[in-house]
């Protein structure tokens, strides 16, 4: 009687050692929620999702592979395994030769054949045992592990979190920009924004895939990037800002740093210099620089269109080639933008002998002009490039010349306008902008600039009335994300209704960056996308 007890006993803690052996992998996989790739609130929308209706599950076993010898690729697993951490805690080992206990590899993989074959291209495969991006450069990979970034639940720390799975809907995403420039500006000459706040600003924009950041680097009430020949420009120049605090200015150790951060997210730097107007801050450090006939002092206010260099001395043009030599040589984009707007005291004739002889520094330092859309008015380069933001007739005249254009249309993409006549801060000379005219307007026939035209978008961020992150997070977002799919999505996979919903599903992830977000009312706002208590127990 005894010993049969004990072997009862004994049978039963087999059976319960063997139980408790079952992979706790396929438990936790069985109390997964069923789940839709399609309505995963991704953005900029990728251009085709075809969901499978499963999961993969996220965890503590998954390990990232990639390409080892493709260049870039190693970094980009890198910098997805530190934002799973960011996000879950997990510790995704990158390449690791310790494999046995993983199941569910990340794969990120160069490859030739896409179906789209573009620089930026990527395709992801997701399937309850892998994740296989695949994408011919490292900016396409990069581009991807944002996409796998947002499909990963956002689920808050207080949440009872039984089995620390985060569930992947599987399915194929095939993706690819539809413009090459995908942009923002910051202003940093009217109030300067030190290197943190940049590189904020710049985590946050290449989440939404965006490629570029143009750095305004110096107008009337500040000059804010070190020149090494020209040392007063910010001792002087650099000294306030509007409103009359002190400025500040990047020295080129930082401005490289920024420009390597932006680097490391496959993000380019457009450094803009603003002349011959908005020039005040040059002609205080250096009076021989200015052309209005008046004394010049540091300026503080708003004004704008009463500065300009003098465009007919040769000491200008010295000076201009050494500060495009010193920028250009530590930007290593492709763009050099020298403003050319609203110089409203610069004589016509003068006006276009200054753009035209700039136009041929910049050249000689290896890169391409950019200027806001007045500067097609004098005879420039086709491979020039010119900002669409207010005239349509320099727009005309911009494809008329062959032109690329950037299409910053005020009326639109202006994140500096106020949403409505009750928001905090911001201007509405070009009109009120709530978050759905932001997103409503189509830049593909935006004041019928042909399509081939259009090199891409930029939504501009002028400073004169915000000095803090906090304030300069409450105008860009969640603009900013709209631009992001205006410029990325296809016009087909563009909708307002669909749209907000994907949008109010950015919530988590804006407040776990701590982004001080304007909380439009036009959107249903959710402050959770979903949580363990969705998960089935057993
Ligand atoms: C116009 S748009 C400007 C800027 C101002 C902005 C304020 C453009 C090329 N120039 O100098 O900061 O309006 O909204």
């Amino acid at each position: 009687m005894k010993s049969n007890l004990i072997k009862a006993l004994f049978i039963s803690c087999i059976f319960v050692a063997l139980f408790s052996c079952e992979p706790e992998k396929k438990k936790r996989a069985l109390n997964l929620p069923q789940t839709d790739l399609a309505i995963e609130p991704m953005i900029p929308m990728p251009t085709k999702v075809i969901p499978t209706n499963s999961g993969f599950a996220l965890d503590k076993f998954t390990a990232i592979y990639t390409s080892e010898n493709a260049d870039g690729f190693p970094e980009v697993g890198q910098f997805l395994s530190e934002k799973i951490h960011a996000k879950t805690s997990l510790d995704i080992p990158v390449n690791t030769e310790d494999t046995p206990e993983r199941e569910g590899v990340i794969y990120i993989n160069q490859s030739d054949s896409l179906e789209l074959n573009a620089p930026e291209a990527y395709q992801l495969y997701i399937t309850k045992d892998s994740i296989i991006l695949n994408a011919n450069t490292s900016t396409g990979a990069f581009r991807g592990v944002q996409t796998i970034r947002q499909i990963i639940p956002e689920i808050p720390n207080d949440t009872v979190a039984p089995y620390k799975v985060w569930n992947i809907p599987t399915g194929k995403i095939i993706d690819n920009p539809v413009f090459e420039y995908r942009g923002s500006m910051l202003d940093v000459a009217r109030h300067f924004f030190c290197v943190e706040d940049v590189k904020k600003y710049i985590d946050l924009l290449a989440y939404y895939k965006y490629n570029v950041l143009h750095l305004h680097l110096s107008d009337d009430q500040g000059w804010r990037i070190e020149i090494k020949s020209w040392p007063k420009l910010t001792e002087v120049g650099g000294s306030t800002e509007v409103g009359g605090k002190s400025g500040g200015f990047y020295t080129q150790e930082e401005y490289s740093d920024i420009v390597n951060y932006a680097a490391q997210r496959h993000m380019t730097i457009v450094p803009e210099i603003d002349m011959p107007g908005h020039t005040n801050a040059a002609s205080v450090s250096y009076p021989f620089l200015n052309g209005n006939g008046k004394e010049v002092k540091l300026y503080t206010g708003m004004r704008v269109g009463f500065s300009t260099f003098d465009t007919r001395k040769d000491t200008t043009y010295a000076f201009i080639d050494d500060v495009v030599r010193e920028i250009s040589a530590i930007s290593p984009g492709p763009y050099f933008h020298i403003g050319g707007d609203e110089s409203h005291v610069t004589k016509k004739k003068d006006y276009v002998y200054f753009v035209e002889k700039v136009e041929k520094i910049v050249q000689k330092y290896g890169k391409r002009m950019i200027g806001w859309d007045e500067v097609t008015t004098a005879n420039i380069d086709s491979t020039s490039i010119s900002q669409f933001w207010s005239s349509k007739a320099n727009a005309d005249l911009a494809v008329e010349k062959g032109m690329k254009i950037i299409m910053s249309p005020a009326k639109k993409a202006y994140l500096d306008m106020q949403y409505d006549s009750l928001s905090k801060h911001g201007l509405h000379w070009a009109a009120y902008i709530p978050t759905d005219t932001a997103y409503k307007w189509s830049p593909e026939t935006y004041e019928g600039v042909p399509l081939e035209n259009i090199l891409g978008i930029e939504a501009p961020l002028w400073s004169e009335t915000i000095s803090n992150i906090d304030e300069l997070e409450y105008l860009a977002f969640p603009r900013a994300i709209g631009y992001a799919e205006l410029s990325w999505s296809t016009p087909e996979n563009r909708d307002w209704e669909k749209y907000k919903v994907r949008l109010a599903q950015q919530a988590p992830f804006l407040d776990r960056m701590n982004v001080k977000y304007y909380p439009s009312p036009l959107i249903d706002w959710k402050k959770s996308q979903y949580t363990y208590k969705e998960i089935k127990k057993d």
